[in-house]
């Protein structure tokens, strides 16, 4: 069942023309009745005489009341446009056409109504007037009904117009993914929390689970209604009524999103595109105070634009006052609380207000229409990186596939192309100023980076780097010693060469690092604290443990192999290490077979 919204100047007629097709009163409150003026959303249906049912919301007039008639019109398909045909084009018609514009509404029929006050020369007079205020507009191209629910001229006619401009505008879009922006909520004794919305985006069935945006409050389908009929399951492009579970109705006030978990994220910010309405002194800008109206949603919104104005088209950064739950491609209506009208509207591109460059800007735009999926890459790729829950709540629920994830975050190709080359350049800069060290330790190079830990094995790859486990070098690198180094390490082999007595490592003259880099290349085995031999010598001391026999003391094997205590203790211990002894109290057992 498709949905009619109405639009039009106060006290044009449309909640009486609503009333002449449906038979219902969309007026609903006593205020309502006695004023004979809408001041909040009214809802009634029908059949149009085609055998198909079509819901209205109705909306008022009233400049006062343009947050009800803002919250009114998200998701509708087709307008019904009222215009009173003896007064003619008035401030509001001026307005509500700009916000029908501005949302995208492409669908509807013009109705002058109220016929039966005028004669034939001024209803000819108010066609024109009509004629002369839509062109240029969406609305151009609308069929204008002359009508009168006083007389019931004209109500055939519209009926007809209306059903083919529904037939035109198409069965409402089902993604998989649905939306209800919440206009009403009350609690029905017995039944509990009753929602009503339009629902978008995809079907809602009874034991469905939902999640109020922006928050991880989960609530039920407990039941649901369609035109106050229970139905198990509703098509997106109804009006619905939902019972829901689990949250109680302050939870659920007007400007709640309902949608699957995970689907939707709020923000504080956004980068969006604006379009100006015409005939206004000066285009909005950073000075003014907005409020911007989504779905059934109103937020404080402050403006920065980027670039300026080119005619009546603008980017924008939007910060909110409080976080709101947006996607990519969502349409929205600004209105500046000084000069109390709707200024502009507009398109999220992205929920951030990261400076891009244009190009970035133009693949944003040319995503807004993308499936949930493109979406989501279009982001990661745009912003390099992007954190995977914004990602997938401001593509509406998509996946980017193309995307490298890590540590919750999403990595463009390219981004992960980049850092792989700033990862080649760290670990140079890493090895120019650690000669001596084999590599550079990973996680110093994620910190380097600014990246996750667990992104750094895929830059390693990327990178053509070589993976040592807890570190990372370049694929041609070997630790090299200076000339000053090579002499010291000459010097200190020649010392230890001249006999297995060597003096401590300490005496050798090698620094702390070249000792580790030596150390670490195999060219000096580390046996104690202080204590190193060349590995050569270490070859020979096991050699000669054939010398000694099966079983021997420490007093043994130090005069056996000219040894200080100093040496033979702790060499002793690293050959039971090694598996060349044994040790059993004072005595040590040689294991020749190892
Ligand atoms: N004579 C005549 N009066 C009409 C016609 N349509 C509406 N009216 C009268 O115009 C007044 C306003 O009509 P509404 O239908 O309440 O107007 P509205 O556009 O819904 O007004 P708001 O919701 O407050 O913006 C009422 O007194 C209606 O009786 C018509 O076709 N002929
Ligand atoms: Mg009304």
């Amino acid at each position: 069942v498709p949905v009619v919204g109405t639009a039009g100047h106060v006290d044009h007629g449309k909640s009486t023309l609503v009333r002449a097709l449906t038979g219902r009163d969309p007026d609903r409150w006593a205020e309502e009745k006695r004023r004979g003026l809408t001041i909040d959303l009214g809802f009634a249906w029908c059949d149009l005489g085609t055998g198909e049912e079509v819901a209205f919301v109705d909306v008022p007039g009233h400049e006062r009341f343009i947050k009800n008639m803002l919250a009114g019109v998200g998701g509708v398909d087709v307008a019904l446009f009222v215009v009173a045909a003896d007064e003619g084009w008035m401030p509001q018609s001026e307005e509500h056409l700009a916000v029908l514009d501005l949302l995208g509404v492409r669908h509807g029929v013009v109705a002058l109504t109220r016929v039966d006050l005028v004669d034939r020369d001024l209803l000819e007079l108010a066609r024109l007037d009509v004629d002369e205020h839509v062109a240029g507009t969406s609305l151009e191209s609308w069929p204008v009904v002359a009508v009168s629910p006083v007389t019931g001229e004209g109500l055939d006619e519209l009926r007809r117009q209306l059903g083919a401009q529904l037939v035109a505008a198409g069965p409402a879009a089902d993604l998989g993914r649905p939306r209800l922006w919440v206009d009403r909520s009350f609690v029905v004794s017995g039944a509990g929390v009753i929602v009503t919305g339009t629902l978008v985006g995809g079907s809602l069935a009874v034991d469905d689970t939902l999640e109020i945006a922006g928050t991880r409050d989960r609530l039920r389908v407990r039941g649901l209604q369609r035109h106050e009929t229970p139905a198990d399951r509703v098509a997106p492009g109804n009006r619905v009524a939902v019972n829901v579970g689990g949250v109680g109705r302050d939870r659920l006030p007007r400007g709640t999103l309902l949608v699957v978990p995970g689907t939707v994220l709020a923000t504080s910010r956004a980068t969006a595109t604006l379009r100006a309405v015409r005939g206004l002194d000066e285009p909005p800008g950073a000075r003014g105070a907005y409020h911007l109206h989504v779905g059934t949603a109103t937020v404080p919104v402050r403006l920065r634009l980027r670039g300026g104005w080119s005619g009546d088209a603008a980017l924008a950064g939007l910060r909110f006052e409080r976080p709101v739950p947006l996607r990519v491609g969502d349409r929205f209506v600004l209105r500046e609380t000084g000069r109390r009208a709707v200024v502009a509207g507009g398109r999220i591109l992205t929920p951030t207000t990261d400076r891009l460059d244009r190009a970035s800007m133009e693949r944003l735009r040319a995503a807004v229409d993308l499936p949930y999926d493109e979406r989501a890459d279009v982001l990661v790729e745009v912003h390099g990186r992007l954190g995977a829950e914004e990602v997938v709540g401001a593509s509406g629920g998509g996946e980017a596939r193309r995307a490298v994830a890590a540590a919750g975050m999403f990595f463009s190709r390219a981004s992960v192309e980049a850092l792989a080359a700033r990862a080649r350049e760290q670990v140079a800069g890493f090895h120019a100023d650690n000669p001596l060290r084999a590599g550079m330790p990973k996680a110093e190079l994620a910190s380097r980076l600014d990246v996750p830990l667990s992104l750094v094995d895929e830059l390693v790859a990327v990178a053509g780097l070589v993976d040592e486990g807890a570190t990372v070098r370049r694929e041609d690198f070997e630790v090299r010693l200076t000339p000053a180094q090579e002499a010291a390490w000459e010097a200190a082999r020649a010392e230890l060469s001249s006999g297995l007595a060597v003096p401590r490592a300490s005496r050798l003259g090698l620094d702390e690092e070249l000792l580790h880099a030596l150390v670490r290349s195999g060219r000096l085995v580390v046996v104690d604290d202080d204590l190193v031999y060349l590995p050569e010598q270490i070859e020979e001391i096991v050699r000669r443990l054939a010398e000694l026999p099966e079983q021997f003391t420490v007093s043994r094997f130090r005069e056996q192999l000219g040894l200080s205590r100093r040496q033979a203790v702790p060499l002793l211990e690293w050959l039971d290490a090694a598996g060349h002894t044994r040790r059993s109290g004072d005595l040590r057992t040689r294991r020749p077979s190892v």
